[in-house]
C-alpha cells in the first residue's frame, strides 16, 4: 500500500510541477530566462490559483441554484496577510507542493516568503476580518465579504535615529496573482450633484461627478472542504466616455486626465489623512463608494436570484449585511435611497427591509474613535442621503417623544442629546417649541441668532436682534458647533443587532456608550466575543507545537474543533510533553533570534525570556508602561553588582512592534523612547544578555506569525475598559504565550478559561477608572517613587539627548498635552513592576512555567473565530451552513 502511495504522491508533484511550469512560460509577468524566486512565487500562487478557481464556481453555483440566505461582510478594512501557504494547507496540497518545487530547484518555505503581505487593514479590526473570512469558509457559511482595493496598503515603517519614519508601501508592484479582475461587473457610483422632484413627486438624485466601481475577487479558501468564498474589493476608475479627448489633442494632458486621477485617488490609500477638507471628502468617498457598489452588487444578485418575481419584503430573509464599525454606516441611507428611489417602494416598507437587512459591530468605545462627519460635507457630496439621514432622525425625535411624552421637556433633552443622528441641529419646530419658549429668546445671542438665521432657521421674527449692532459689539462672538452626523447613532437606529467584541465591552456598550438605546431597545444588544482563525494562528505558523498537539490530544481534529486543545489540561505536568513543548518553543525562538539580528542588527540569547508585546502604537495600550518597567528593572540592575543582578533578575529579551499613525505625535515618542531605551541598554557592557529591548520594525502580519509562536511572555497592559477586545492575546495564548495584562477586553475571558494561576494580573479595574481619574484631577493622586524615579531618570538624558518633556508632561499635571496622565500609567505602574517581579520568579521554575504554557493553549479553545462566526451566523445573520457535495 505504500508503495502505491508513494507512487500516488509522485504522480501529484508531477502533476502540480508541470502547472507551475506552465504558468510560468504562459501567464508569467516575468522574461523567459531562468526560474528564479520571485517568478516560482507568482507561478506556484497561479497555479494554486485555478484550483481556487474551480472551487469558488461551484461554491457560487451551489448558492445560486439554492438560492440561500447569504450574508455579506462589509469592511474597509481586511489585513489578509500572505495567501500562498495558507491556500496549499487549505487544500491539502502541501506535500505535493513541497515535492514539486523542489524538482524545480525552490524550496516551498522560501518560495511562499515572496509573497508580499496584503495590508488592506490597520490592525486588529481589519485582521479579525480575514479571519472571519476564514471561519466562514471553512464552516461552509454562504458569506462574502466586501472592501477596497488599496494601491497602498498600511505604511511599510522605517525605525531611524528620528524614530519612526513612514514609506508607501506598493504591495500591488509586481501585480497580485491571486485577484480576478472582473471587466464586466462594475457599478456607477456618483458624488455631488443636486436633489430634484420629479413629474411623479418623487425626489430623483442627481450626480454631479460619476466613477465607476470595478470588481476584483480574491477566492478565499476554506481549511479542508470545497467551498471557497468570495473578497469582491474594489477600485474605482472614471467611466471611458468622460476622457477629455480633445484637451488631450490640443495639449492639456493634465486636464485630459484629471477626472481619471481624481477617480483613481479614492481607492489609492487605505486611510487618508483626514486633517484637511480633502483628506475628510476622500475618506467619505471612499466609504461610500463600498456601500454603494457592494449594496448595487447585493441588490443585482437578489434580483437575479428571485427571477420574475422579486419581492422586496423578503430581501431581509435572503441578505444579511455586517457593518464592520461604523465606517460602512452608509449602507443604511444608501439601501433607503435605492428600495424609494429606484424600486418604487415606500418609506415605510423600505425602512422596515433596511433594519432587518443591517447589523452592526461596534470595535471601540474611544470617543474620539466614534465616527462623525460634517452635515455640511456630506450634503454636498451626498445630498439625497442627507434628506434620507434627516427623516430618519426626525423619525428618532418622534419615537422619542412617543416613548418619554412630553411633560419632562429636560428628560427629553438628554435623551435628544444622546440619541439623536444629527448633532448640533435645530428640532423639528413642533418639538422645538417645548424648548424655546417666545420670552426666553431675548436670552439668545445675537451673533448666534444672526449666524443660525443665515443657515434659515429661528426665523424671521428675530430679525430685530440682527440689527442690533450695539449688542452683537457688546458680547462675545459664540463659537456656532459645527452640524454633525453620528455615524454610530445611525448605525444603532438603522440596524437590528447592535454588537461588541468582547463580554466587558459589550457590557460598557449597554451601560455607558449607548445605554440610552440599551434602556429603549434592550433585545438589539448582543456580545460576540472575537476569536482568531487556528489554522493560521497555530497550525500553519507553529508547525512545531502543532505536530505535539496532534500527536497528545490524538489527532488532528482540533484544528476544526479546539475544544480538543483542552485535553492537553490533562498532561500539563507530563514531563515528556513539557520536554517536547520547551523544545518546540526553543526552535520558534531561534528562528526569531536569526530574524532580530537581520532586522534589528541585535544578537540575542535564545536563553533569555521572550517578552513581546506588539500591537499598534497608542497611549491607550501603554507600551509607555512597559518601557517604564523596563527603564526602572535597568536602573535596578545598574545599581547592583554583577553577582546580585544575576540573582535578582531574569534574563529577558523585551521586543516591541507595531506602527504609530503618521500623524499621532505622541505615539511615535514612545517608540523613539524605546529605541532609545533599547540603544543605551543593549550596547551597555553591564547588563550583557540580562536585559535586551527591541523595536522590530515594520511589524506586520507575517512578522506577527513569526513571533507569537516564540514568545514566552505576552503584555496586553492597556488601562481598563479601553481595549475593546484585543486578538492578539487571544493568538499569543493559544500558542502557549503566557500573558501579563490588566481585566480588559477579552483578557477578562482568557484568564476565566486559562485560569487564574496562569495569568498575570495587575492594576485598576473598569469600574474604578473615571473615579480614579477624578482623583487626579482634584490633585488627590501621590505617584510613586518609583515611578518619580523613572520619570527623573528619562529626564536626566540617561538615554540620549532627545527632548522628552511633551512625552513626560502626559503623565503629569490636569490638562493641556498632559491630559493628566489620563491613561493612568503611573497608578498601575506599582503593580505592573510587582507583577513582573513574579513573572521572573515563574519563569525560574521552567516545569511551573511550562505547565503554564501548556494551561494557556489548552484554555485558549474558546477563541477560535470558528465559534465566533456560528454564534453571528446563529444569532445575527441566519445563515446556514451547505457543504459542497
Ligand atoms: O474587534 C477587533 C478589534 C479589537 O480587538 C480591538 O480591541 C479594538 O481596538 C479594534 N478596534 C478598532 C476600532 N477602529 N475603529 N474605528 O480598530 O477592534
Amino acid at each position: 500500500a505504500s508503495s502505491i502511495d508513494k507512487s500516488k504522491s509522485d504522480a501529484e508533484a508531477v502533476a502540480v510541477a508541470s502547472r507551475i511550469t506552465y504558468h510560468a512560460e504562459f501567464t508569467s509577468s516575468f522574461s523567459p530566462e531562468g526560474f528564479h524566486l520571485p517568478k516560482a512565487y507568482y507561478a506556484t500562487a497561479q497555479s494554486i490559483r485555478d484550483s481556487l478557481i474551480i472551487n469558488w464556481n461551484a461554491t457560487y453555483d451551489m448558492y445560486e441554484k439554492m438560492n440561500v440566505k447569504q450574508a455579506y461582510y462589509l469592511s474597509m478594512e481586511f489585513l489578509q496577510g500572505r495567501a500562498l501557504l495558507n491556500a496549499i494547507g487549505n487544500l491539502e496540497l502541501s506535500g505535493a507542493y513541497g515535492e514539486a518545487l523542489r524538482k524545480l530547484g525552490h524550496k516551498l518555505e522560501n518560495v511562499v516568503l515572496q509573497e508580499p503581505d496584503a495590508a488592506l487593514g490597520n490592525g486588529g479590526l481589519g485582521r479579525l476580518a480575514s479571519c472571519f473570512l476564514d471561519s466562514l469558509a471553512t464552516l461552509n457559511y454562504p458569506a462574502w465579504g466586501y472592501g477596497l482595493r488599496y494601491k497602498y496598503g498600511l505604511f511599510k515603517q522605517l525605525i531611524t535615529k528620528e524614530g519612526q519614519e513612514e514609506v508607501a508601501e506598493n504591495w500591488l508592484e509586481m501585480g497580485n496573482p491571486w485577484e480576478i479582475i472582473r471587466n464586466d461587473i462594475s457599478y456607477p457610483v456618483k458624488f455631488y450633484g443636486k436633489v430634484v422632484t420629479g413629474s411623479d413627486g418623487k425626489r430623483r438624485w442627481i450626480g454631479g461627478e460619476d466613477i465607476v466601481a470595478v470588481a476584483h475577487d480574491v477566492p478565499i479558501p476554506g481549511y479542508k472542504t470545497k467551498t471557497t468564498i468570495n473578497l469582491r474589493l474594489w477600485s474605482t476608475k472614471v467611466p471611458s466616455v468622460d476622457f477629455d479627448l480633445s484637451a488631450f489633442n490640443s495639449g492639456e494632458h493634465t486636464k485630459a486626465c484629471e477626472s481619471q486621477a481624481n477617480a483613481e485617488k479614492i481607492c489609492y490609500i487605505l486611510y487618508p489623512g483626514d486633517d484637511s477638507l480633502e483628506g475628510k471628502t476622500l475618506r467619505l468617498k471612499q466609504q461610500y463608494t463600498l456601500c454603494s457598489a457592494s449594496l448595487q452588487d447585493i441588490i443585482k444578485c437578489f434580483e437575479k436570484r428571485s427571477g420574475e418575481n422579486v419581492l422586496w419584503k423578503e430581501f431581509p430573509e435572503k441578505v444579511a449585511v455586517q457593518m464592520n464599525d461604523t465606517h460602512p454606516t452608509l449602507c443604511i441611507p444608501e439601501l433607503m435611497r435605492i428600495l424609494i428611489d429606484l424600486k418604487g417602494i415606500s418609506w415605510k416598507e423600505a425602512w422596515d427591509i433596511t433594519q432587518r437587512t443591517v447589523a452592526y459591530t461596534n470595535h471601540t468605545v474611544l470617543p474620539e474613535a466614534l465616527e462623525k462627519w460634517s452635515l455640511e460635507l456630506m450634503q454636498k457630496l451626498l445630498p439625497r442621503h442627507v434628506e434620507i439621514i434627516e427623516m430618519i432622525d426626525e423619525e428618532l425625535i418622534n419615537g422619542i417623544v412617543a416613548e418619554f411624552g412630553k411633560s419632562d421637556p429636560e428628560l427629553l433633552e438628554r435623551k435628544f442629546n444622546s440619541m439623536r443622528i444629527l448633532e448640533n441641529v435645530e428640532l423639528p419646530s413642533s418639538i422645538a417649541d417645548m424648548f424655546i419658549k417666545p420670552k426666553e429668546m431675548s436670552a439668545i445671542d445675537t451673533s448666534e441668532v444672526s449666524k443660525v438665521s443665515d443657515k434659515g432657521s429661528l426665523a424671521d421674527e428675530e430679525d430685530e436682534f440682527v440689527g442690533n449692532t450695539e449688542k452683537e459689539v457688546d458680547l462675545p462672538p459664540v463659537p456656532i458647533p459645527p452640524k454633525m452626523v453620528r455615524m454610530a447613532n445611525l448605525c444603532v437606529v438603522g440596524g437590528h443587532v447592535v454588537n461588541g467584541v468582547a463580554e466587558i465591552h459589550s457590557e460598557i456598550v449597554k451601560q455607558d456608550v449607548f445605554n440610552d438605546f440599551y434602556k429603549l431597545w434592550p433585545e438589539k444588544f448582543q456580545n460576540k466575543t472575537n476569536g482568531v482563525t487556528p489554522r493560521r494562528w497555530i497550525y500553519y505558523c507553529n508547525p512545531d507545537l502543532s505536530k505535539i498537539i496532534t500527536k497528545w490530544t490524538g489527532g488532528e481534529d482540533w484544528v476544526l474543533n479546539t475544544e480538543k486543545l483542552a485535553e492537553l489540561r490533562k498532561f500539563a505536568d507530563n514531563e515528556d510533553l513539557q520536554s517536547e513543548w520547551r523544545a518546540a518553543k526553543r526552535i520558534n525562538k531561534l528562528k526569531v533570534v536569526s530574524f532580530l539580528k537581520e532586522k534589528t542588527g541585535y544578537s540575542v540569547s535564545p536563553d533569555a525570556m521572550f517578552d513581546i508585546q506588539v500591537k499598534r502604537i497608542h497611549e491607550y495600550k501603554r507600551q509607555l508602561l512597559n518601557i517604564f518597567g523596563i527603564i526602572y528593572r535597568y536602573k535596578k540592575m545598574k545599581e547592583m553588582n554583577a553577582i546580585e543582578r544575576k540573582e535578582k533578575f531574569t534574563s529577558r529579551v523585551c521586543i516591541f512592534g507595531g506602527k504609530a499613525f503618521a500623524t499621532y505625535a505622541q505615539a511615535k515618542r514612545i517608540v523613539k523612547l524605546i529605541t532609545d531605551v533599547g540603544a543605551t541598554v543593549n550596547n551597555d557592557p553591564d547588563i550583557g544578555d540580562l536585559l535586551k529591548v527591541l523595536f522590530v520594525p515594520d511589524y506586520n502580519v507575517s512578522v506577527a506569525e513569526l513571533l507569537i509562536p516564540a514568545t514566552e511572555l505576552s503584555q496586553h497592559i492597556s488601562t481598563a475598559g479601553m481595549e475593546a477586545s484585543g486578538t492578539s492575546n487571544m493568538k499569543f495564548s493559544m500558542n502557549g504565550c503566557i500573558l501579563i495584562g490588566t481585566l480588559d477586553g477579552a483578557n477578562v475571558e482568557i484568564r476565566e478559561e486559562v485560569g487564574e494561576d496562569n495569568f498575570f494580573l495587575f492594576g485598576a479595574q473598569a469600574h474604578e477608572i473615571e473615579g480614579l481619574r477624578k482623583e487626579r484631577a482634584e490633585g488627590k493622586f501621590v505617584p510613586d517613587a518609583r515611578f518619580e524615579e523613572v520619570k527623573e531618570y528619562v529626564r536626566s538624558g540617561a538615554f540620549g539627548p532627545y527632548n522628552y518633556d511633551e512625552l513626560m508632561a502626559s503623565l503629569e499635571g490636569n490638562e493641556g498635552f498632559g491630559r493628566g496622565d489620563y491613561f493612568l500609567v503611573g497608578k498601575d505602574f506599582p503593580s505592573y513592576i510587582e507583577c513582573q517581579e513574579k513573572v521572573d520568579e515563574a519563569y525560574r521554575d521552567q516545569k511551573r512555567w511550562t505547565r503554564m504554557s501548556i494551561l494557556n493553549s489548552a484554555g485558549s479553545y474558546k477563541f477560535s473565530s470558528d465559534r465566533t462566526i456560528h454564534e453571528y451566523a446563529r444569532d445575527i445573520w441566519n445563515i446556514q451552513s451547505l457543504e459542497l457535495p
